[in-house]
């Protein structure tokens, strides 16, 4: 079959796997249509972290008088079919079953008890296995989710908001930046990734709550970098209200509402608070400030994407220097929220592994 159609059957899988959006984390966004003779006779994605897999609910959608049709149908799916008992038994073990007459993959999956053996077993067993269709749009849907099994790190996304004239703020106390259109949009942002964090300076300073107020979406991990245990209780971050994480090195004090990780030698450097952020499952990061821990992710080249926020109408004449996102970095999306409000959303293109 021509290389158009492929993608127009790839095309549905990612729409349907973008179904699944807060609802498989840390499991892949995974779509599966299944056609026969230029019909679509099934459509499936991964709906539930634990629950099936795209593949098999796309089969379970179709039709009885249809299901004699299988083994005369291509099953297209946006990530290769699993090989692992995880969860669920293989979907590639399934789709040897059903005896489907061809499969066509957007990519191969990174995770290491698949990553190529799910193709392998189909071929095995005489399926012919396309890969690559609409591999690079399929690999950004799960971008989150390939750089924690390829780099052994986090996703990082560095987010901020500046005046025209470039300051973050004035030094030493919170200012008032972006607009309520700008502050939802965070809001979303935030409810798309597994953590924030932000440095002891900024929790101190701007006392943020760090939560999804403006946006109806899952509350992430709050994490505060804080050494020695400078940000009081009273403090928002502290207040118990979601879950958070205090990455330090003092033992944390007893009765505390938040998670207490110890930083080895007390190591606050960028590799360091990536490390510690692995060990905590957490696949994705939103690094809210300050401008200091923003430019450390900036320098040590360990961040994905960065987007940024200039008030256009805002001079502030002095303060805290915005972050610059540096060589490396490739302008993905450009938008207004609001008139003289923009959205520059960079992407880096050569992002360091974690390990
Ligand atoms: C597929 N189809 O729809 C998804 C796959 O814990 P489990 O059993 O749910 O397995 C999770 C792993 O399976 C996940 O890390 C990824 O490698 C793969 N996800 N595979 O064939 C799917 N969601
Ligand atoms: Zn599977």
């Amino acid at each position: 079959m021509n290389a158009p159609v492929h993608e127009t059957y790839m095309r549905r899988c990612l729409q349907l796997a973008a179904l699944g959006a807060g609802r498989v984390a840390p499991n892949p966004l995974v779509g599966a249509v299944l056609v026969h003779q230029g019909r679509i006779i099934g459509e499936g994605y991964h709906q539930q972290f634990g629950q099936a897999h795209a593949e098999v609910n796309c089969l379970a959608s179709v039709a009885p008088a249809d299901r004699p049709l299988i083994p005369a149908s291509t099953m297209y799916v946006s990530l290769e079919p699993c090989a692992h008992f995880g969860k669920t038994p293989p979907c590639a073990d399934r789709l040897v079953t059903e005896k489907v007459a061809a499969v066509v993959v957007a990519c191969r999956d990174p995770f290491a008890a698949v990553n190529g053996k799910g193709i392998e077993k189909m071929e095995q067993a005489g399926i012919p296995v396309t890969v690559g269709v609409l591999e690079a749009e399929a690999a950004w849907q799960n971008r989150r989710f390939f750089t924690w099994h390829t780099a052994h790190r986090p996703y990082v996304v560095l987010k901020w908001a500046q005046s025209a004239d470039g300051w973050l703020g004035r030094a030493g106390q919170r200012t008032a930046i972006s607009s309520p259109a700008s502050q939802r949009l965070v809001h979303r942002w935030r409810s798309e990734e597994a953590a924030i964090l932000v440095g002891t300076n900024t929790a101190l300073i701007d006392n943020p709550r760090l939560d999804v107020r403006h946006w109806p979406g899952p509350a992430p991990m709050r994490v505060l970098i804080d050494r020695h245990l400078r940000v009081p209780a009273t403090h928002h971050l502290l207040d118990g209200s979601q879950p958070t994480l205090v990455l330090t090195a003092a033992p944390g004090p007893a009765g505390s509402a938040a998670t207490y990780h110890p930083l080895p030698d007390g190591r606050t450097d960028v590799p360091a608070l990536l490390q510690a952020l692995y060990q905590q499952g957490l696949q994705s990061v939103l690094i809210e400030g300050g401008g200091q821990l923003l430019q450390s992710f900036i320098q040590t080249g360990l961040w994905d994407e960065a987007r940024v926020i200039t008030n256009q109408a805002l001079q502030l004449g002095a303060g805290v220097p915005a972050p610059l996102p540096g060589l490396a970095a490739q302008l993905h999306q450009h938008f207004e929220t609001e008139a003289n409000e923009q959205v520059h959303i960079w992407r880096n293109t050569n992002p360091a592994a974690g390990r």
